[in-house]
Formats: structure tokens, C-alpha cells, sequence
């Protein structure tokens, strides 16, 4: 068989882990647990993009019902216009895959189809469509609904891992000092500790999470520098979890557009590379968002047998850029890697996701392996497979999984 037929096959039947998402089960409620074309057609991304296109304020957009919302956003980008961007694309695909009509003057069809699927039953074909295992969740406890819905025992689906998101405690000082407020306790140092023991206990997530700007630094002599040095890394030694940092991000540039109004910046990644060396037991995931700080992180991971890199995140989730990321990331580190997280917030974001992840996959492969056999050695299809195997799901379960690892010893 052609080495380009094989790592197609491979890479479509090999099941992944979802490593990073926004997604729920049903039990946290509708407010939480988004689906169907009105959510999808109003993602975020695709509010940004409708701006391009339209004269509205953002106060007229927001004034509109979600269904509005749809409605004016299909008939804008998806009926007056081809749906050229990633996100659109995104849309289209899913359309496709539920044998949907992907030009339909409007989203009827689609409303009587969503609405007809029983949630539980849909959230296993979508995974089926998207060839995926788990996925893991992002619970920030510091948001009430959330916290609701916790505290009241929530059923656990053994598909939809918990992730302990710590946003406001790292990036607000007003929160640690709430906490402490609230918790009697003498400083904010003791009352995290305690907040966040208690929620690894109720929540027992995978790993603890914070999204940080680009101009995050460490050490540094501030509560965030103090949480994270005799908290966060402690408590994650001390319950064996990895602690994920995803640097990058410059929050509300534009204020106005909500979700859709954050941006990007160019961080330091020699903080990566201190965190790694002064916390050699700690486990970290690392994405950046910023497409320059991607060649400085690989290298940082060729130095430090304790971070694994994970996802192309956000704005760098494009097939131009997840293509040339994914391609210096096997060559700088092999397999060691996890290539790709789908950040889905909709339920079917998944399908497309993670179709638009495996066509790269292929193409990247199909590259390597090529390079590789004409320097002389033909990989066999167990290798690929291996390969395929240790990047969709081998490295996430051993580096979520409690244990110790090291996928490839430094490479010096
Ligand atoms: O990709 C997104 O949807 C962003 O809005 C963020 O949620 C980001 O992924 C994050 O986890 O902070
Ligand atoms: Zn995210």
C-alpha cells in the first residue's frame, strides 16, 4: 500500500483524547451545555468575523435573541457570500456530516433537525463522528453556575473529564483576597491552598489550568508570583497533576465584542523554560498563542523532560498555521507531542475540528515519513501507528494518568 494510503487509514481510525475543551454533559444545564446551529452559527469566532461584513454596533448585535443572532450571521456570511474562513468552513462540515444541506436559504431545516436529537444519544454520535474517546472540560470554579451545579453532586459522565480552570485566582488579586475574606483564613496563600484541596477533592480533575497574558513573568514578586510558586506548583506535586499554562492572551482589546474582543501577544518563553527547571517533580502542558513563540517553545521542550506542548490554540487553529506548527514540532521533537486540542464551546465543533486536525495530520505525516524514507528508511506501518497512537491519545493518558513519564528522554 502507498505510505500516503496507510497514514490516512491510520490516522482515521486511530480514536483521540480532546485534551482541552469547553463542552458539558446535559447535567450542567443548558446555559453551559451548548449545541445545535444556533449556538454554532453564533460562536464567537464567527461574531468577530460578521463585524467584517456588517455596519451593526456591537450594542445592536447583542440586543438580539440568539435566534437573531443565527439568522443574521447565516444569511451574512453563509447565504450572501461563500463561507471561506476556518470557522465558517467549520459550520459547513458539520452540516455535511449530519447530511444536512450546507446552501439552505435558512436555518430551518437545521433548527427541526438539532431539535429533534436526544442529547445524550447525540453527544455519543458526535463523538463517534469525531473520533474521539474523552474530552476534557474546563470548570472554572469561579464561575456561580458552575459552582451550582458542583456542589449539588453533579453525575459524572466518564467520557467528560473535569479541568480545574483557576483564571480570576491567578490573574485578579481582588480574588485571592475575597477568598481569604471569605474563608477566615490569615492570608491568601493559606486560603487558596485550602480552596483549591477542596475543589480537587469534589472535582478530581485532570489537571489545573490558568490562561495568562504575554506579558506573564515568573518569579515575581506579586500574589500571582507568590500563588504560583508555594501553591499551585506544591499542590499539584503534592496531588500528582499536571498544571496546564496557556500563554498568550490580551483579554477585551475590544471590549464591546465580549468573547469575540480578546487578542494575542508575543510572550516570554524563558519563563516556561524556569518553571520547568525550578519545579522538576511538577508536570506541565504548555500552549502558547502567539505563532512566535512556537519555535522557542519546542526547544524549551527539547531541554525539559517536564513539559509536554499540547494544541495550536485559538487564532493559531488554521490549516496554514496548525500545518507548519504540527511539521517543526515532529521535527524538533518526534512524537512527543500532543498535536492538537479542539477548544470546542458547541458540541458538533468537535466533527469538524478534529476532521480539519486529521487532514493535516495526514499531510505532516505524509512529509515526515517521505523525508524519512528517502534518508533511508522506510517507516513500517506499526510505527506509524505508534506514532499516530502516542499523539492522539498515548501521550495525554500518561501525562494525565498520575504517572511520571518521559515519552522521549531530553534530547539535548
Ligand atoms: O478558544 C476560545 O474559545 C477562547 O475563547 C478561549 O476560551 C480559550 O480557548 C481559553 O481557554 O481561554
Ligand atoms: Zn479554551
Amino acid at each position: 500500500m502507498p505510505m500516503r494510503t496507510t497514514i490516512e487509514k491510520i490516522v482515521a481510525k486511530t480514536l483521540a483524547a480532546d485534551i482541552h475543551t469547553h463542552l458539558y454533559t446535559p447535567e450542567f444545564g443548558p446555559q453551559l451545555q451548548l449545541w445545535g446551529i444556533d449556538e454554532l452559527v453564533t460562536y464567537h469566532y464567527l461574531v468577530a468575523e460578521q463585524f467584517r461584513f456588517c455596519s451593526l454596533k456591537p450594542e445592536q448585535f447583542w440586543a438580539m435573541s440568539k435566534e437573531q443572532q443565527a439568522d443574521h450571521i447565516w444569511k451574512l456570511l453563509f447565504v450572501d457570500r461563500a463561507p471561506l474562513s476556518e470557522a465558517c468552513r467549520g459550520v459547513i462540515a458539520v452540516l455535511k456530516a449530519f447530511g444536512l444541506n450546507t446552501s439552505a436559504p435558512d436555518l430551518k431545516e437545521a433548527r427541526a433537525f438539532f431539535r429533534a436529537q436526544d442529547a445524550h444519544q447525540h453527544i455519543g454520535n458526535v463523538l463517534k463522528l469525531a473520533g474521539l474517546t474523552e474530552v476534557v472540560m474546563t470548570n472554572d470554579v469561579f464561575d456561580p453556575k458552575e459552582v451550582a451545579v458542583w456542589e449539588s453532586g453533579v453525575r459524572r459522565d466518564p467520557q467528560f473529564h473535569a479541568a480545574l480552570r483557576i483564571d480570576p485566582l491567578l490573574n485578579d488579586p481582588a480574588v485571592g483576597k475575597k477568598i481569604a475574606a471569605d474563608s477566615g483564613a490569615p492570608d491568601e496563600v493559606t486560603a487558596a491552598r485550602k480552596f483549591l484541596d477542596r475543589w480537587i477533592e469534589r472535582m478530581k480533575p485532570l489537571y489545573l489550568a490558568v490562561s495568562l497574558p504575554p506579558s506573564f513573568q515568573y518569579p515575581e514578586d506579586s500574589l500571582r508570583g507568590r500563588l504560583l510558586r508555594d501553591v499551585i506548583f506544591p499542590t499539584c506535586k503534592a496531588n500528582n497533576l499536571p498544571f496546564a499554562m496557556m500563554i498568550g492572551v490580551r483579554k477585551r482589546v475590544n471590549p464591546a465584542l465580549v468573547d469575540a474582543g480578546d487578542s494575542l501577544g508575543h510572550a516570554d518563553t524563558s519563563v516556561v523554560e524556569r518553571i520547568c527547571l525550578e519545579n522538576p517533580d511538577n508536570r506541565f502542558l504548555v500552549t502558547m498563542l502567539s505563532r512566535e513563540n512556537q519555535h522557542e517553545l519546542c526547544v524549551a521542550a527539547r531541554k525539559f523532560s517536564n513539559l509536554m506542548i499540547f494544541g495550536c490554540w485559538w487564532f493559531l487553529n488554521n490549516p496554514s498555521i496548525t500545518r507548519e506548527i504540527t511539521t517543526e514540532r515532529i521535527e524538533l521533537l518526534g512524537a512527543s507531542t500532543i498535536p492538537q486540542h479542539s477548544d470546542a464551546r458547541i458540541l458538533e465543533q468537535l466533527i469538524y475540528k478534529w476532521a480539519h486536525t486529521r487532514r493535516m495530520m495526514v499531510d505532516v505525516l505524509d512529509e515526515a515519513y517521505r523525508a524519512l524514507a528517502e534518508d533511508g528508511r522506510v517507516a513500517t506501518e506499526k510505527e506509524i501507528q505508534q506514532d499516530v497512537e502516542q499523539m492522539f491519545r498515548g501521550n495525554f493518558q500518561q501525562w494525565v494518568g498520575g504517572g511520571r513519564r518521559n515519552p522521549v528522554a531530553a534530547l539535548g
